[in-house]
């Protein structure tokens, strides 16, 4: 436990339009927009205390981080001190309602939160989107985590990313739906989101794949605006199949699917076929997240549950963004 510092709290969010594919890897500044809606309960807790210490002490889940998860926190703590113009080392604690690097958002949730304690902890007030632009340097998503509800994340021109800054595009108030996730493994992936989206360079359908995303925006955006749940899955199912097609087509290939999530993808257009508005969106894992009305969230957690080889199924709401706890 830290004896002092800042602790604030952000949710992971389900990218609808996806981020894939970076024009600046170091800024992590995409190649594209992406839209995303944040959810409540995939959250993490991040605390953080600059003092007079000889190194970054960083815990993740109540053990000391190590390896690749230390270096990008340590990364991500030079940025801070760089933004706020401090010397001192960090001490950092962080705590994962999301199970972490099986595709679930976890470093979105982490970085947003991180970003917002860190700050204040080195005695900075971010407006939210310079906030926003600080947690892309962590992960690129974790630059929409900063907000609730539907959320874009504008591509940008400038060189520096100043304008590669997520804002708030609308709250969910009027809409009554859920994300149910069909987790079909816990282990972690093989493949880094960051690792795929520097393979999808490989691909011949990353152009296409780059030149379609505005329209996938202004699909969603509309959707969005006029609360049309259908036109909104459509674009999400659409944009997810597209993303995971540049990796088929990569060299070397890259697949995130196992069985069980073809197998989900099918239940899920079964159940649209039978009138249940339910729609599939898949991430840089196997796991299957279906956007869907509340009142059928229980019908689709059903039949996600009978999928052989899915673990387990979580419903999450529509979701806050980022805050202060203390
Ligand atoms: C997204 N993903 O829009 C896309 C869709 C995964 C699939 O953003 O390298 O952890 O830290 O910028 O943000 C996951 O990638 O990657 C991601 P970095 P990040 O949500």
């Amino acid at each position: 436990m830290l004896a002092a510092g800042t602790t604030a709290r952000a949710n992971a969010n389900l990218a609808l339009v996806k981020y894939w594919g970076k024009r600046d890897p170091e800024l992590n500044l995409p190649a594209t927009g992406s839209i995303s809606l944040t959810l409540e309960g995939l959250s993490v807790e991040a605390r953080v205390a600059f003092g007079d210490r000889e190194t970054d002490r960083i815990e993740i889940d109540g053990n000391p981080a190590h390896g690749q998860e230390a270096a990008r926190v340590s990364h991500f703590l030079d940025v801070l001190r760089h933004e706020a113009g401090r010397r001192e080392r960090a001490d950092v604690a962080t705590r994962s309602e999301v199970p972490r690097g099986i595709g679930l958002a976890s470093s979105a949730a982490a970085f947003a939160a991180l970003a917002l304690a860190g700050s204040r902890a080195a005695g900075l007030r971010l407006e939210p989107p310079a906030l926003s632009a600080l947690a892309r340097r962590g992960s690129g998503s974790a630059a929409r985590s900063i907000f609730g509800g539907f959320v874009e994340w504008r591509r940008g021109d400038r060189p520096d990313g100043r304008d590669s800054v997520a804002a708030s595009l609308a709250t969910t108030e009027g809409w009554d739906i859920r994300v149910v996730v069909a987790v079909t493994t816990s282990q972690a992936k093989e493949v880094s989101s960051r690792t795929g989206m520097t393979r999808a360079l490989s691909s011949p359908l990353y152009p296409a794949w780059v030149s379609g995303v505005d329209a996938d925006l202004n699909d969603a955006r509309a959707a969005i605006r006029s609360r049309d749940l259908e036109a909104l899955g459509l674009v999400a199912e659409h944009s997810a199949l597209k993303m995971h097609a540049i990796g088929l087509a990569a060299r070397p290939p890259l697949l995130y699917w196992r069985a069980a999530t073809i197998e989900c993808m099918h239940r899920v257009w079964a159940l649209r076929g039978e009138g249940t508005a339910a729609f599939f969106t898949i991430d840089a894992g196997p796991q299957v997240k279906v956007l869907c009305q509340t009142r059928d969230a229980e019908r689709v957690a059903g039949v996600l549950r009978e999928v052989p080889g899915v673990e387990r199924v979580l419903t999450c709401a529509p979701g806050g963004g980022a805050e202060v706890l203390a």
